[in-house]
């Protein structure tokens, strides 16, 4: 959306495609009860426009789908950003045309388009990913994906309800689909940790002081590691008394959010630190679950906190105190297939009406492996992710001129604030198309030096995160077949703003290559 505003603005002509049948991407798909951002809204907004910061009024901190959206499509009313898209239209191909330099993208509605620039703001989370186990489509209740789920109403009352998975979006379901189900069985595979959101309704005087302060914020958010106002500490774990970091994590508990995260600035570094904390959860779950079999089925223990996005949650382990809530342990028992009734596995059968399925995505790279990308000398982006994500800054890729990738996988995408990140990436591009216009070059595209170079950053500070302990989508883990590795920037995104800055700083020489020619703006 912001880049279609963007380069509206700057005099281009744009074309913008879109899967979906509105605005809104990932909040557009995902009308799952209880689907809801895990970042405060007023962080998790649009800083471009001081106009909408101030028409616009959160009414929740952590705002729910309906709200989200309702969000997106103000702006886009407001901005008058519709007529620029055409959706439930997919690209299907998109190819470089070296001798003209353009980019060519063929579309599901059997139509071509042709642009010198071709903008991939595809997301990190735009390919569900269903789980493998046989019989799905045997199923003759009804199946529901999160990711896809229905625009009319979905009703759980005197209903049998499965759920398959238990990340962020599977606790989401769980704790609001147990209000109403008639039975809900949830199957767990890996535990999430899950910290409380203890969401509030926003006042006006809180809504007042934020718009007051909207410029100030937005600058603190960008010079942070996460891109957003969650307080960050400098104190290392180990540097505070054993009563001490108790009480720092008991208060962090109470206050709610990822405010634990930030509580300690070696969390995601330093092993016996992790593991003081997740003990601590542990210990929280411990106290909320009453039947003590599910207690500890329910406890993550193979994996450091926070290695796997932590969840923030308003009543998910208390809802397994319900006599309508039942978890399946996957470690003791295994699902074997799903039949035209329910699930079988190798202890039983569960009859169920509804099915839901919570199983994740193929993150960051789906979303440019499900089609052709066919960059210089015929080579696809599939071909050149085969053992991995490469690419710069998350930006450009080395073979694939004037295509950028905003959030891409290889910048700091899943472990920023995400819209901060998009703003970023669309200005760093629109500085760039202005750099080539005022020195008559047609084509832009990252150096393998330099994109190797940056993977080399990449890669060193991978190695010292904890993010590597974990099995997830971060690492590819979740996807069978996909090359596992963690490609992510973990630097921190104001860090990632610096290297982006620096790539500007002699006129993009030490990075990219350059083609001489014109561009046309309309
Ligand atoms: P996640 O976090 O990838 O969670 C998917 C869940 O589905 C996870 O618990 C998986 O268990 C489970 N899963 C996947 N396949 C199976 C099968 N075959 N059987 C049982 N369980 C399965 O996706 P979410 O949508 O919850 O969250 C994605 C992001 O959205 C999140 O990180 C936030 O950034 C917002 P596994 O871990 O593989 O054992």
């Amino acid at each position: 959306m912001y880049a279609t505003y963007k380069f509206r603005e700057m005099g281009y002509k744009i074309q913008s495609f879109e899967a979906g049948g509105g605005l809104g991407g990932v909040w557009y798909w995902n009308r799952y009860p209880g689907a809801r951002v895990d970042l405060p809204s007023v962080d998790y907004s649009f800083s471009f426009s001081p106009e909408i910061e101030q028409e616009w009024t959160w009414s929740e901190q952590f705002a729910a789908q309906p709200e989200l959206l309702e969000y997106i499509n103000f702006v886009g009313k407001r901005l008058d950003l519709n007529k620029h898209f055409q959706f439930n239209t997919r690209v299907t191909r998109a190819e470089w045309d070296e001798a003209r330099t353009l980019w060519v993208l063929k579309t599901d509605k059997g139509e071509t388009w042709e642009a010198p620039y071709c903008i991939m703001a595809t997301g990190p989370l735009s390919v569900p990913k269903d789980p493998e186990i046989q019989g799905l489509d045997r199923f003759k209740g009804d199946l529901y994906r999160a990711a896809r789920w229905p625009h009319q109403e979905v009703r759980f009352e005197g209903k049998r309800v499965g759920v398959i998975g238990t990340g962020s979006t599977g606790i989401q379901i769980v704790q609001e689909v147990g209000k109403t189900a008639g039975e809900l069985f949830v199957f767990q595979r890996t535990p999430s940790f899950t910290m409380p959101m203890r969401n509030v309704k926003l006042t006006p005087e809180y809504v007042a002081e934020v718009k007051r302060h909207y410029p100030g914020l937005r600058e603190a958010a960008r010079a942070s590691a996460v891109g957003g106002l969650r307080p960050q500490s400098t104190r290392a774990f180990f540097s505070v008394t054993r009563e001490q970091r108790q009480t720092l994590l008991e208060d962090a508990w109470k206050n709610g959010g990822l405010a634990m995260l930030g509580t300690f600035s070696d969390l995601l570094y330093n092993e016996e630190a992790n593991a003081e904390v997740a003990e601590f959860v542990r210990g929280k779950i411990g106290e909320v679950v009453k039947d003590p079999v599910t207690a500890e089925a329910l406890k993550p223990k193979d994996y450091p906190i926070f290695a796997r996005r932590p969840c923030l949650d308003s009543s998910y382990y208390e809802t397994y105190n319900q006599p309508n809530v039942h978890l399946v342990d996957l470690f003791k028992e295994n699902i074997l297939e799903i039949t035209e009734t329910g699930m079988r596995t190798d202890k039983g059968e569960y009859e169920l009406d509804i099915l839901i399925l919570a199983t994740g995505y193929d993150g960051l790279t789906g979303a440019l492996t499900a089609f052709d990308v066919v960059g210089r000398g015929g080579k696809t982006v599939n071909q050149k992710w085969k053992e991995g994500a490469k690419g710069y800054l998350g930006l450009m890729m080395a073979g694939f001129p004037n295509l950028f990738t905003t959030t891409g996988p290889t910048g700091p995408a899943a472990l920023a604030n995400i819209i901060r990140i998009s703003e970023n990436d669309v200005d760093w591009i629109a500085e760039l198309m202005v750099h080539m216009e005022q020195n008559g070059l047609a084509t832009a595209e990252v150096t393998t030096e330099a994109e190797d170079g940056w993977m080399d950053i990449v890669s060193t500070l991978g190695k010292r995160s904890l993010l590597l302990k974990a099995k997830t989508w971060y690492l590819g883990a979740n996807v069978k077949d996909k090359p596992l590795g963690l490609t992510l920037f973990t630097g921190g995104f104001a860090k990632y703003r610096e290297y982006c800055a620096a790539a500007k700083q002699d006129g993009y020489r030490k990075a990219l290559a350059f083609q001489p020619g014109k561009v046309e703006r309309a």
